[in-house]
This record gives structure tokens, C-alpha cells and sequence, in this order.
């Protein structure tokens, strides 16, 4: 018989290092993961297996699923707000028909397991458009419904993958006249700006708030490239992984969801600079904003509501501002460069 594994896609993401480690460290030793360039040494012994290969490769998807039964799926794989501008064409076949195909191969898991596949999708703030600055500043923390009219690639890309696996749980072939029994448990999160202490962020927007730390910490200078007063929330990675892992175990009946905000704190660029330069009195830090990238970060809401996720899953993340920085980050990153 097929053994039972957990997929991990994009699994040298960032997302991926984190939820990888936490997993194999709860004892779990049924990960597969899945990337585009091998998996890291490191990461490769907490897995049973790794596979190099593309998510639209459908006989690499077949493949896995001939040896594994797939139970449950953590599709991280994707091209972020500021890459997938680069190359709109291919964020869409990446971001769009990548889930459409990991959608299929929980569908078809799902029917031979007579049980639905979890399927875990992180989203974004990115699905959010606020129309302008003022609109931003004073409509308070954002709840899931409310100015979702992305301007990126990535957030159109996020949000259209948001319905259709909210589609693939709740209306698969509605008008068939038989019930179908396949169906996919999609859970999704929308993730603030994250910040990992062990890996930088590529391609993204939210990616200042990480470069500024890791910068100060190698003592490299670093010109922000959002203003200073741009705020955005964000999250340290421990909270977003844990986040996951207790979404995917809360009790389906108590998820009025498919997709759940959550947010830890937010503050401003300038808020950021001052706690690294706090911590790394020779940072050298200034703010030289892209007006393009920066339009894309106003469009991003200043808070979001989390009250759902509090609510239905419990979620109640550890690390407020000043403990992620003190407790988390610095010291983490710290040890990181002193040792290089
Ligand atoms: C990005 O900047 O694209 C991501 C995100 C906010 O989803 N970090």
C-alpha cells in the first residue's frame, strides 16, 4: 500500500524552511517536499522524501501520488508581488495553474481516501486594495470581505485561488445528480509581511522589514524603498507557522471560513528602523522610495481584522512587537552573522 504523506510545495521558500523544521520536530516523518531547485541539505533529512520538479508537471504529480497517498497538502509554491510583476504571464501559470493542479491531485487523493484532503493555502495581504492613502489611514483593521480589488499580479493571482478553493470544498460539480464524494478540505490564511530570523524573503514587497534587520545585522547599509511613514502589518515567522499547523488541526465544523485574516502587529518602516538601529546602533539606514513599489505597499491595508481566526481556531499569536524583536529576531539574527 501507498504510504500517507504530507505535501510540502515551494518548500525552500521561506514558509517552507519554517513549517518543515517545526513539523519534523513534532516528530512528523512523512513530509515530502516539493520545489523547483533541490531541497537544502538541512531540510533534506527531515523529510522522506524530496522531489526536484515544477508544479504544472503533471507526471511529476502523478508520480508522487503512484508511491504516496497524499493526505494533506501545504501548497506554499509561488511567485511573489514584486517578481510576479516582472513576468505577469508566468505568475499566472505558476500562482494559478499550480493550485489548479495541486486542487486536482487533492481531489483525486480525496476520493481514494474516502476522506477529504486538507488543503493548506497561505494567501495574502496582497488581495487587498485600498483605493487611497486617506482610505488606508482611517478605515481601521480590514475584515475578510471588505476592499478586495487587488492592484498586483500576485493579489489577483491570490484571491482568484482563495475562490476556487473555496469552489473545490463547497460547490464541486453542483449541479451532478449524484453526490459527489470527493470534495478537498481547503483551509486558507491571509499572511501579513513575515519575517524570519533563519531566511531572507526574495521577490516580495513586504520584503523592507526583513532586509533592514538582516542588512544591520551583516552591517551593510540599506536604503528602504518604501517612505518612512508606510505602514503594513507583519508577523514573525514562528507565529505564522504555528498558525498553519493549528488551522489545519482545528475542527472543520468550526471553521465559518475558508480563508482567515491574521495579523500580529503593524508598524511603520520608520518604526522598524528605529528598533534595528536600537539594536545595531551602526546601522546604516536611509529611505530612498520607488514610487512604484511603493504604490503597491499603499495599496496593502495598515491592519487587518483577525477577530474569525481568534474566534474559530484559537489563533493567538506569541510575539507583539517588542518581543519579536527582542525575543526572536535579534537574537537569532545575531548568532546567525557572528558565526559566519
Ligand atoms: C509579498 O510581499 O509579496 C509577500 C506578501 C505580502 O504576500 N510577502
Amino acid at each position: 500500500m501507498r504510504k500517507s504523506v504530507v505535501l510540502v510545495t515551494g518548500a525552500n521558500g521561506e514558509l517552507g524552511h519554517g513549517l518543515i523544521e517545526t513539523m519534523s520536530e513534532g516528530g512528523h516523518d512523512s513530509i515530502l517536499a516539493l520545489d523547483l531547485v533541490p531541497i537544502e541539505e538541512g531540510m533534506r533529512r527531515r523529510c522522506r522524501e524530496t522531489f526536484v520538479g515544477d508544479i504544472l508537471d503533471r507526471d511529476l504529480m502523478e508520480r508522487i501520488v503512484s508511491q504516496y497517498e497524499v493526505r494533506e497538502i501545504y501548497h506554499l509554491a509561488a511567485l511573489l508581488s514584486t517578481r510576479a510583476e516582472f513576468t505577469p504571464e508566468t505568475a499566472h501559470r505558476v500562482n494559478v495553474e499550480g493550485t489548479m493542479n495541486l486542487l486536482q491531485v487533492a481531489l483525486e487523493q480525496s476520493s481514494w481516501r474516502g476522506d477529504p484532503v486538507k488543503f493548506l493555502f497561505p494567501s495574502s495581504i496582497a488581495v487587498y486594495g485600498m483605493p487611497d492613502l486617506e482610505t488606508k489611514r482611517t478605515a481601521g483593521p480590514i475584515p475578510e470581505h471588505k476592499w478586495t480589488s487587488p492592484t498586483t499580479m500576485y493579489g489577483c493571482n491570490k484571491l482568484y485561488c482563495e475562490n476556487l478553493g473555496r469552489y473545490f470544498a463547497r460547490f464541486y460539480r453542483q449541479l451532478a445528480e449524484a453526490e459527489d464524494s470527493r470534495a478537498v478540505d481547503f483551509r486558507g490564511i491571509r499572511f501579513p509581511g513575515l519575517i524570519s530570523a533563519t531566511t531572507m524573503p526574495t521577490g516580495g514587497t513586504s520584503d523592507y522589514g526583513p532586509e533592514m534587520i538582516h542588512a544591520a545585522a551583516r552591517g551593510d547599509a540599506y536604503a528602504c524603498f518604501v517612505r518612512p511613514d508606510t505602514v503594513i502589518p507583519f508577523m514573525a515567522m514562528p507565529d505564522a507557522v504555528e498558525a498553519f499547523l493549528q488551522l489545519a488541526r482545528a475542527d472543520r465544523n468550526a471553521l465559518s471560513l475558508c480563508v482567515y485574516n491574521i495579523t500580529s502587529f503593524s508598524l511603520s518602516a520608520d518604526d522598524f528602523r528605529t528598533h534595528v538601529e536600537r539594536a545595531f546602533p551602526d546601522a546604516k539606514i536611509s529611505f530612498q522610495p520607488h514610487l512604484k513599489r511603493q504604490a503597491i505597499v499603499d495599496s496593502w491595508p495598515a491592519e487587518v481584522d483577525d477577530r474569525a481566526a481568534r474566534r474559530d481556531w484559537g489563533f493567538d499569536p506569541k510575539f507583539d512587537m517588542e518581543r519579536a524583536f527582542d525575543e526572536y529576531l535579534l537574537p537569532t539574527i545575531r548568532d546567525r552573522y557572528a558565526t559566519r
